[in-house]
């Protein structure tokens, strides 16, 4: 078995969360290596492209988040084999990070700068993106993105998901998901139960 570190802050969300959650569910051991926001100036100087997250696989320091959340779903066999199947997760994870992106791009703007761009992600982006994803939740079984299965798709869709329902996102509505694609709420919800899921955020004393 490999030595696994993954390396990001120390919060219930972001980048490498769904990684930790494939992790967990997977039962897998691997240093969860969490640090504060403000050490991140220090952390990132340790990275290659001086960002988070990354995983080490004994001495090999890996990046992109996605490439380590694919890596970690095949050995907790949370990634589908079938290949149509896995273009589908891989299409649901990409069109994910798209929404990571957008948002992404609005840290840092104040004030007016800020609102102005939030609102317009509100307005045009986030809901294009939201009714997708409930299309190809209904169109694929209704449960699942994938697979008919849990799949990281799924993990990094319920991490997003509870990100922009959260209400921390100023200028975002919190209710922005039930307004233009409610089923997208059951099946966050439905996520958030499943018993390693709720065990994993019991066990951390996050949520
Ligand atoms: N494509 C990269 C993006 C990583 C990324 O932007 N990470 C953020 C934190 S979530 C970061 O380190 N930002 C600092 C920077 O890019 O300078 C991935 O998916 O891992």
């Amino acid at each position: 078995m490999k030595k696994l570190k993954l390396t990001y802050f120390d919060f219930p969300g972001g980048r490498a969360e769904p990684a930790r959650l494939a992790l967990h569910i997977g039962g897998i051991a691997f240093e969860d290596y969490r640090f504060a926001p403000s050490d991140f100036a220090e952390v990132r100087k340790t990275t290659p492209l001086n960002q988070v997250p990354t995983l080490h696989v004994d001495g090999l320091q890996v990046t992109q988040s996605d490439a380590i959340t694919r890596y970690v779903g095949k050995l907790a066999g949370l990634y589908p084999q079938d290949d149509l199947q896995a273009l589908l997760c891989d299409e649901a994870m990409g069109a994910l990070e798209d929404i990571n992106v957008k948002i992404g791009a609005t840290f840092g703007l104040k004030a007016d700068e800020l609102k102005n761009a939030r609102e317009a992600l509100a307005a045009d982006a986030l809901p294009r993106y939201l009714r997708w994803l409930q299309t190809q939740l209904e169109s694929h079984g209704g449960e699942y993105l994938a697979d008919i299965r849990l799949t990281i798709a799924d993990l990094k869709a319920f991490v997003i998901l509870r990100w922009l329902g959260s209400g921390k996102l100023d200028h975002i509505p919190g209710d922005l998901i039930g307004t233009v694609a409610p089923k997208l709420n059951d099946y966050m919800n439905r996520i958030a139960r499943l018993p390693a899921i709720a065990q994993y955020y019991a066990n951390t004393g996050q949520a």
